[in-house]
């Protein structure tokens, strides 16, 4: 594998099986269908990234900050279970809670590289920097791409790998796409690797909505920037002022479900689709759901997948859910 410090291999971005869609054909799928949605992937340009990044500052937004206490108590713990050649991070973002496993792997003497994986290749050069700057000895192979759009093309280093999900944001999918992504990660592991999850879990209504309509209004911003990215990607003419926030617990699908509602009756026109979309009062686009999980939901997940739980860890409450998982043995049904 590349040994040099800041290269950076671009996950290949054409897939016969799943071509990735562009953000076009995605909002053509998305907004002219029924309901209408746009994908979650597109909330994070640079201000939707900076955006989110205050949410989790929010008091009422509790996922990231319970998440990173189970970080800060299990890291060292996890890092001796898996002891990795490699990290590799789906939908790595700014990397801040990755830190919490890379200084376990200081404190063990242990040298890792760490493979990124997200969309935003300025997030990923910039965080990349800032870590081999505090981590000497690390090396990071920034991956940039869509892991939704299929990991068939993912490079395989040699020796163990330890693949991160964190933040919860396995809840963006729904069941069937979550369990086809949790099959991709199962097929690229080998005997000797580990699954690191994070999900959120099922709680009081009352929090989780809180968690998504915090007092500053910082979700309704982060909701309604995606406006701005379709006006600027597909030459549109969205009126942030003419739609609202909507966020509420749909308690049967166990999910959050974030909404942009069409204050009045409108039309928008979407230059590059060549349509106007027709909106009339109360009209709404769906553009995220946020799924949360049982202990047993989590864990039939995963083991549906080929996983077998090494552990389960989650903060008093029952907040929040770290998942260490490893693939079951390929010729030994029933486990290892
Ligand atoms: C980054 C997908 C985990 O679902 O809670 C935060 C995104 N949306 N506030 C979540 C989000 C609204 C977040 N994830």
């Amino acid at each position: 594998m590349e040994d040099h410090n800041r290269s950076r291999l671009r996950a290949t971005r054409v897939l016969p099986v799943r071509p990735i869609p562009g953000i076009a054909e995605d909002a053509a799928t998305g907004l002219l269908g029924e309901p209408r949605s746009i994908p979650p992937k597109y909330f994070y340009d640079e201000r939707g990234s900076r955006l989110f990044d205050a949410i989790c500052e929010t008091r009422e937004y509790y996922p990231t900050r319970t998440e990173e206490k189970l970080l800060v108590e299990y890291s060292n713990d996890i890092m001796s279970v898996v002891r990795p050649d490699h990290i590799v991070e789906f939908g790595s973002g700014a990397a801040r809670k990755t830190r919490h496993l890379l200084s376990a792997c200081d404190q063990h003497k242990e040298t890792v590289a760490y493979w990124p994986f997200d969309v935003c290749e300025a997030m990923l050069l910039e965080s990349g920097r800032r870590l081999v700057e505090e981590y000497d000895w690390l090396r990071v192979n920034a991956l940039v791409g869509d892991y939704l759009g299929g990991l068939a093309d993912l490079p395989r280093p040699a020796g163990n790998c330890l693949f991160l999900f964190l933040g919860g944001t396995i809840g963006n999918f729904t069941e069937p796409q979550a369990q086809q992504f949790l099959d991709e990660v199962r097929a690229v592991m080998v005997d000797g690797d580990y699954l690191l999850l994070g999900a959120d879990r099922v709680k009081d209504a009352d929090v989780l909505h809180a968690a998504y309509n915090d007092a500053d209004g910082l979700t309704a911003e982060f909701n309604l920037n995606v406006l701005q990215v379709l006006n600027r990607e597909l030459d549109a003419d969205f009126e942030e002022t003419c739609f609202e926030h909507s966020a509420v617990f749909n308690n049967e699908a166990s999910q959050i479900e974030m909404y942009l509602v069409s204050r009045q009756r409108q039309s928008v026109h979407v230059g590059v689709l060549d349509e106007t979309l027709q909106f009339a009062e109360g009209d709404k686009i769906l553009t995220e759901i946020s799924r949360k999980f049982t202990p047993v939901s989590l864990e039939s997940m995963l083991e549906a997948a080929g996983f077998r739980i090494e552990r389960h860890l989650e903060p008093n409450n029952g907040y929040f859910s770290l998942l260490l998982a490893r693939p079951v043995g390929q010729g030994f049904p029933g486990g290892l």
